[in-house]
């Protein structure tokens, strides 16, 4: 891989025809594309591949594909069939996994360690846990008492017909796996849509799906941007049963509004603001080894990035330097070393809008802690889309980097006196997706979990994820849980049979 990476950042007259094609996956099989849009590797800036971008009538067919197929073999699995081929796919994705992180690296520019022993496996772990989840879940049945004897009320869930996923390109198999697996044990069938600027996974994975037996047209794969695109024209097709989207809260709402034509169901897990509270009374070293960690990890680009410190007083000098001497041990450099702790920004345009972020920062007068500007990379690294992980202090919670989500390596230090102050301030945001609170006063971790509107509060951790756990946002993070019961609840349609004995 590190051969052909170089080689492909090394040829600057690499010709567009030349280049590796992502193709689209649709009916069992690999489809080229009418236009091709470029993919840039985003540690060197070069181009690297070319990706179909999938023209209307593409996404028609692989429409047409999934609802065909939901006639076809698939129709006749159970749900207990289905956990069991979600088993035979993970072990099959487990055999491939060097590929699969290959494959991640090349879109994203992610350090290897971390995707091959984090990253991917959990990716695989999805299909898992939802078989489990399935064989939990998969009926519910009642005795009912009546006058005139028992009713049995049976609750099945059948699936609902061809699911339309638009996924996002921070962990784009992670989160395209959290969607596919409990989509399909459910008995749908799907289309996907990945970022554009993550194509690479989602292909790979209906290969393998449909090398380990899934039938043609149930997963298919499409490509391309969102608006008046290939991401819009799949989710206002009015044969998709229902929508699940994982990206910004702005495009959220577009997807919502295409979703109120028929209507479908849909479920949106959107954007963030999250903040870390550490009180006065926590696990110093803990605290700060794993705010850093919430801070930077994946180069700040996870919806559960906590962008907003918060500091007990008593401790908060000690703990900003404490912060920014763990901020300097973070290794930037080539994704395919195993030492590497901080890769890129996804691609030039996140690079700018983060950089933007440090710029208005610096305007409004925060204190610059450590970072700020881009990273300077040696060669042949200089052209790629580095920035410098970022921690601010010393603006009132109403400046720009402490509201709206950068998602970027970057985060901003108060200062707080008590419990109530910092809830009401943490509560004061649009978003509510995550928090992470550090004390060793149970009494206090479990009344302020309970006040924090937020849809998952970790306490004395970070990112800490349990499958069969409830996932999602308050406010403008989203709309539904996914996960556990929940994913089960939405990927499919409930039926009540009631039945008295003949
Ligand atoms: P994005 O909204 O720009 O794009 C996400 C996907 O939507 C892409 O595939 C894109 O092509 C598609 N898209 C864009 N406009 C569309 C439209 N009008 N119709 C249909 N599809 C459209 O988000 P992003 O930049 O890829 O991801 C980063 C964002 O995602 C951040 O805000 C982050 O917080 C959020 N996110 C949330 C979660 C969560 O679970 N809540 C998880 C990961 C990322
Ligand atoms: O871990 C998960 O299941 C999940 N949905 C994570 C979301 C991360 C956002 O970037």
């Amino acid at each position: 891989m590190r051969h052909a990476l170089a080689a492909a950042a090394g040829n600057d007259e690499c010709e567009m025809n030349s280049l590796h094609q992502v193709s689209c996956f649709i009916d069992g099989k690999e489809e080229a594309g009418r236009d091709y849009f470029e993919k840039h590797y985003p540690a060197t800036g070069e181009i690297i591949a070319r990706v179909v971008e999938s023209d209307r009538a593409q996404v028609d067919r692989a429409v047409e594909a999934a609802r065909t197929a939901l006639a076809g073999p698939w129709k006749k699995t159970t749900m207990l069939e289905r956990a069991a081929f979600l088993e035979r796919l993970a072990d099959k994705l487990d055999e491939r996994i060097d590929e699969l992180v290959e494959e991640e690296i090349r879109d994203t520019g992610k350090p290897i360690t971390a995707t091959r022993s984090i990253e991917i496996p959990r990716a695989i772990a999805n299909f898992r846990s939802f078989a489990a989840i399935a064989r939990e879940e998969h009926l519910k049945s009642f005795e009912t008492k009546t006058l005139a004897g028992v009713a049995q009320n049976t609750i099945l869930r059948q699936p609902i017909g061809t699911i339309g996923i638009v996924a996002p390109w921070n962990l784009p198999l992670l989160l395209l796996t959290w969607k596919v697996a409990p989509a399909l044990v459910c008995g749908n069938t799907i289309v996907v849509k990945p970022s554009e600027h993550s194509p690479r996974t989602a292909v790979l994975l209906a290969k393998i799906a449909h090398e380990a037996g899934l039938p043609h047209g149930v997963l298919n794969v499409v490509h391309g941007h969102g608006h008046n695109a290939a991401g819009s024209f799949l989710v206002s097709h009015p044969a998709i049963g229902a929508i699940t989207f994982t990206g910004e809260t702005r495009t959220g709402e577009a997807i919502m509004k295409a979703a109120a034509t028929g209507p479908r169901p849909v479920s949106l897990e959107l954007g963030g603001k999250n903040a870390a509270v550490i009180f006065d009374d926590a696990d110093f070293e803990a605290a700060a080894t794993g705010t850093v960690r919430s801070m930077f990890d994946n180069c700040g680009q996870v919806c559960l990035t906590t962008e907003r410190i918060f500091v007990h007083r008593k401790i908060f000098e000690p703990f900003v330097e404490r912060l920014a001497v763990l901020t300097k041990q973070l290794v930037p450099g080539d994704p395919l070393e195993a030492s590497t702790t901080l890769g890129p920004a996804i691609s030039d345009i996140q690079r700018d809008k983060v950089l933007d972020f440090y710029r208005r920062a610096a305007a409004d007068g925060a204190n610059i802690v450590t970072g700020g500007d881009v990273l300077d990379m040696p060669a042949p690294f200089a052209k790629g889309y580095w920035v410098a992980p970022t921690i601010w202090t010393g603006l009132p919670d109403d400046a720009d980097v402490c509201r709206k989500e950068v998602f970027g390596p970057c985060g901003h230090v108060s200062v707080f006196d008590d419990d109530d102050e910092v809830v009401r301030r943490v509560n004061d945001s649009h978003y509510g997706l995550a928090s992470a609170i550090w004390t060793k006063n149970a009494q206090r971790a479990s009344r302020v979990a309970a006040e924090i509107e937020a849809g998952t509060v970790w306490v004395n951790c970070w990112r800490v994820r349990d499958e069969r756990a409830a996932f999602g946002g308050f406010k403008r993070s989203g709309i539904g849980r996914e996960g556990g019961s929940w994913s089960l609840d939405f990927y499919s349609e409930l039926k009540t049979v009631c039945t008295y004995a003949a």
